[in-house]
């Protein structure tokens, strides 16, 4: 019997993130859906009031919610085997990671929920698996599907934004392609962090549902062998020329990354602006937020300009709780060490980002997010 239990499904986005991580670090693990007693009596009530995917049950039934704290969690254990000692490697993971869970919603949602033609029947399968078998799956994995729709929406994916989201993401898929054609990962010959943020969106939505499949896989043939790749224990090098399983040397940070970095700015900064501002305006608005008060997903709304259009999308606290690893370990580094990130920010048209900040920060009480 395995020690650990992920709870979480194929076509989940964030638990692809937890299962590639086990995999990777080769972590005996088994994954069973959300859907049984056992889970309902024993590990739900430790989930801190928020019923999400993934979440881990330890052998002595220890359980984590969330897929960053899972991830934190083995790599405390791990000697933070995929966490970069480097200044740059290191920010450029850590940011990685917040465009992993929060960046690349709208494409996600874009691609699963508005082709029914191609991904219907495919998704609905996988819905109604969520549901105990005793009850009328049909109905309530339709109710189900239905919120998610409206999720959709409301990370900015509508009629009118369409064709920006799919001009964004098909500008994006040959740049990640021609980075992973030149290296297997993110920073080199083995994955970082970063690449487990991003495997979240890539694997269960992008490289998985058959519409944005067939894309990936006839656009970005190096992109899908990386998504093969995370999915692997082995480190999966076939067909490059450096077999060693190393980052790459000196903190150096592809040009190739730069590009695919350039590409995620023109909707990831302008989101994450306003979302700045729009939380911190909520924060200020809020007389009685005790601490330890639970950070919802969601404060409410919020505008930004993309290419001429206004996209209006859920302003959430949880990328500025990932964001802000990037910035702490900004701030621990030397004047001349940030000035070469300010250098790398700049070429990615990123420069506000490290400014970027909540005027209350967000921790982690009972597996949950809150306000401190
Ligand atoms: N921050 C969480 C987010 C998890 C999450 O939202 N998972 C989705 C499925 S991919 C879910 O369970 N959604 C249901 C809900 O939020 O009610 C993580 O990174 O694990």
């Amino acid at each position: 019997m395995s020690e650990i239990t992920l709870y979480g499904s194929p076509l989940s986005l964030y638990t692809g993130k937890a299962r590639s991580y086990l995999i990777k670090s080769r972590l005996s693990y088994r994954e069973v859906l959300p859907n049984t007693q056992h889970y309902e009596t024993n590990v739900l009530p430790k989930m801190g009031g928020r019923r999400s995917i993934p979440v881990v049950e330890t052998a002595n039934g220890e359980v984590i919610r969330d897929g960053a704290a899972i991830i934190d969690h083995y790599e405390s254990r791990n000697g933070q085997l995929y966490s970069p000692k480097t200044p740059k490697q290191q920010f450029i993971s850590r940011l990685f990671d917040v465009i992993g869970m929060e960046g690349l919603l709208r494409p996600a949602m874009h691609y699963r929920w508005n082709f029914d033609d191609f991904n219907k029947e495919f998704v609905q399968f996988h819905f109604e698996t969520f549901i105990p078998p005793n009850l009328d799956r049909k109905a309530l994995a339709e109710k189900r599907m239905n919120q998610m729709r409206d999720a959709g929406r409301s990370f900015g994916a509508i009629s009118d934004t369409f064709s920006l989201v799919e001009s964004l993401y098909c500008r994006l898929l040959p740049k990640l392609s021609a980075h992973f054609s030149e290296y297997p990962y993110l920073l080199g010959n083995r994955p970082c962090i970063g690449d487990f943020g991003m495997i979240a969106p890539l694997y269960g939505h992008l490289g998985r549902d058959p519409k944005p499949l067939s894309l990936m896989q006839s656009r970005a043939i190096s992109l899908y062998r990386w998504v093969e790749r995370m999915n692997r224990p082995e480190a999966d090098l076939g067909e490059f020329a450096q077999q060693d399983n190393k980052l790459l040397d000196d903190d150096q940070i592809p040009d190739t990354l730069i590009e695919v970095l350039r590409q995620i700015a023109i909707d990831f900064i302008p989101e994450t602006e306003a979302a700045c501002i729009a939380i911190n305006k909520w924060l200020t608005e809020q007389d009685a937020l005790a601490p330890n008060t639970p950070a919802e997903r969601g404060i409410g709304m919020c505008n930004f300009e993309v290419e001429g259009q206004t996209i209006t999308a859920l302003a959430q606290p949880y990328r500025f709780y990932l964001l802000k690893r990037a910035q702490d370990h900004y701030a621990s580094l030397s004047r001349t060490e940030q000035e070469d990130i300010d250098g790398l920010l700049a070429a990615c048209s990123m420069n506000e980002l490290v400014k970027m900040k909540l005027s209350r920060d967000i921790d982690r009480l009972d597996n949950r997010e809150i306000w401190l």
